[in-house]
């Protein structure tokens, strides 16, 4: 039980990849905090139900603001937020269950509005919170405890899904490299507009893919995860197409590219739209 919120009784299993994504994003969000002399409570975390979305109430230190909300609408919730609070860091914390499959449905909206706010998706093939089924990111063929012969449906592939749907910001990375991690959540914070960072963050305890995204000598298994080559142009959208068609887990930042947010277009519509009082009244006088 965490003495920053006694009423909640949960811990992640030992070797959880979330606790690797916790220490990202507290980095993260203390380099924020720091860099643009805001309060703590300023950083606004929206978690979606699961493991990973019990983030928002394993974080260490002073705390943000939080929300748990409703499984699969953590991007309706955080759009309200970041709309009508500009000025805070809307981050939102959510697992591939959470986010891909009953909330699938709000990313296209979502992404074609931009609005400002930072998704870090806690990636780990499973729903771990409701004991280990398939998820969108199951891979074909896995045993899940609701497919116990092996999982039919082909697999998602929620890089390519980011990039068709308009997601201004679109980073790939794992949970074994917190500081690295770290840096990419902090500039999806700083991108004026949507960004994902897709985190794979295994489940030691229904689908431990430490080694496949590693590798293992011992085993002979080369590990699927590379580092984005440094002359990857992420503005490039056909480079960002081959890359992550060359199949495994990009380790980088993967496309972006910078449309007006929703918030830019509201003020423009409204600087341009808008009557002032004095013509308001006029137009009833006779
Ligand atoms: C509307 C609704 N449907 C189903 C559930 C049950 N449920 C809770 S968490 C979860 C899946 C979580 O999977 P994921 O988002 O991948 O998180 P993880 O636990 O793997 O981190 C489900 C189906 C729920 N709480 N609410
Ligand atoms: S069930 Fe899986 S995702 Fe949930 S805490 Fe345990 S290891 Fe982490
Ligand atoms: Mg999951």
């Amino acid at each position: 039980m965490s003495d920053r919120n006694p009423e909640y009784d949960f811990k992640w299993c030992p070797g959880c990849g979330d606790f690797g994504v916790k220490r990202a994003l507290e980095q993260a969000i203390d380099t924020y905090t720091e860099e643009f002399e805001i309060p703590r409570t300023s950083n606004v975390i929206v978690a979606g139900i699961g493991c990973s979305g019990n983030m928002v109430h394993m974080l260490d230190g002073e705390q943000p603001f939080g929300i748990h909300g409703i499984h699969g609408r953590t991007l309706p919730i955080a759009f309200g937020v970041s709309t009508s609070r500009p000025d805070l860091n809307t981050i939102v914390v959510a697992g591939d269950g959470d986010f891909l499959s009953i909330g699938a449905e709000h990313i296209p909206p979502t992404a074609s509005r931009n609005p400002n706010m930072t998704c870090v998706i806690m990636d780990n093939g499973v729903y771990g919170l409701t004991k280990g089924q398939n998820s969108p990111t199951s891979t074909t063929g896995q045993i899940t405890t609701s497919t116990p012969f092996g999982k039919l449906d082909a697999q998602m592939k929620p890089l390519e899904l980011y990039l068709s749907y308009g997601v201004s910001y679109i980073a790939s990375h794992y949970s074994s490299k917190p500081k690295v991690l770290a840096e990419f959540i902090l500039e999806g914070m700083k991108h004026p507009g949507l960004s994902i960072i897709h985190v794979q963050s295994p489940c030691t305890t229904y689908n431990n893919t430490y080694d496949i995204l590693r590798g293992s000598k011992k085993d002979n298994i080369p590990g699927t995860a590379f580092i984005v080559d440094d002359d990857h142009d992420p503005s490039d959208y056909d480079a960002a197409v081959d890359l992550i068609n060359k199949g495994g887990v990009p380790l980088g930042l993967i496309y972006k590219k910078q449309p007006p947010t929703i918030n830019d277009l509201q003020d423009k519509l409204i600087k341009e739209k808008s009557k002032k009082v004095e013509d308001i009244l006029s137009s009833y006088s006779i």
